[in-house]
């Protein structure tokens, strides 16, 4: 569940009129520590950069987005995290795919339900497709890529130039999935939002996106196909634009499809004396 600002706000309120400490909100962690970092408050230009001949009209119009802080993993799930959920829970271990993987290597196979049910048991949900732009751009609008406009195997894991097998260069030396945290992480301390697994994200593909500018906007409720953002190590160099939306069936899943979780924002307040 997403606690809205000004729910957050409210309930921070009240805790101080009350004078009580409040160590965290709804949603607490499950026995997994997950590696968070707090995504700062801010607004950026979603969508479409200025100048990319290659955008689709559902990145279209670029618009202003301005949201509250929020926490993201610095890496996608890993297999390791995964193989924790199921052995907890009993949850539905996921299909095994075609090439081998370490513990910490990206976990795959997991079908949108799946991503979120892990979240959730983690204390977390899933990112809205705003906060995962606004985070994988990590300050920087007006880029193809968050290091600049020219892709490279020096920070994403990501396929050959005809679709679709994986590759190797430079910083990429795995065919299919890399150990999470394998290339630089972008100025927001978050590894491989560009490439390696595609990532749901919570919202529902539109034929284009609504004109902003935007203030926490949250999903729709239902919708017809789910989004993955941030291509894979299976997908060829024009998929791994950041504004690029994936719709997929939300009961799909496939061996280069991964996820990573958000959480709201910590609330830490100190009694008063
Ligand atoms: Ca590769
Ligand atoms: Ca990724």
């Amino acid at each position: 569940m997403r606690l809205s600002a000004s729910w957050r706000r409210a309930c921070a309120a009240a805790a101080v009129a009350l004078g009580i400490g409040v160590s965290a909100l709804p949603g607490a962690a499950q026995g997994i520590a997950l590696p968070w970092v707090t995504i700062p408050a801010g607004a950026f230009r979603m969508g479409c950069v200025p100048g990319d001949a290659a955008c689709l009209d559902s990145e279209r119009p670029r618009h202003e987005v301005t949201l509250s802080t929020f926490d993201l993993m610095a890496t996608e799930v890993t297999v390791g995290q995964y193989a924790a959920f199921v052995a907890a829970t009993g949850y539905a271990r996921p299909a095994v795919p075609d090439y081998p993987q370490a513990p910490d290597h990206p976990a795959v196979h997991m079908t949108w339900h799946d991503a979120a049910a892990f979240c959730a048991w983690a204390g977390g949900r899933l990112p809205t497709e705003w906060e995962w732009e606004y985070a994988a751009r990590a300050g920087h609008d007006g880029r193809l890529y968050w290091w600049g406009d020219e892709l490279t195997r020096d920070y994403s894991n990501f396929g050959a130039p005809q679709c679709c097998s994986g590759a190797t260069g430079g910083v990429d030396d795995w065919l299919n999935t890399a150990p999470v945290g394998s290339f630089p992480p972008n100025d927001f301390g978050l590894h491989d939002m560009t490439g390696n697994v595609w990532e749901w994200v919570n919202g529902w593909i539109t034929i284009r996106y609504p004109d902003g500018p935007l203030t926490d906007p949250q999903p729709a409720e239902t919708g017809y196909l789910r989004i993955m953002r941030g291509a894979s190590w299976l997908n060829f160099p024009g998929v791994l634009r950041l504004s690029v939306r994936l719709p997929f069936s939300a009961d799909g899943h496939t061996s280069n499809v991964g996820a990573r979780c958000a959480r709201d924002a910590r609330v830490l307040l100190v009694s008063a004396e």
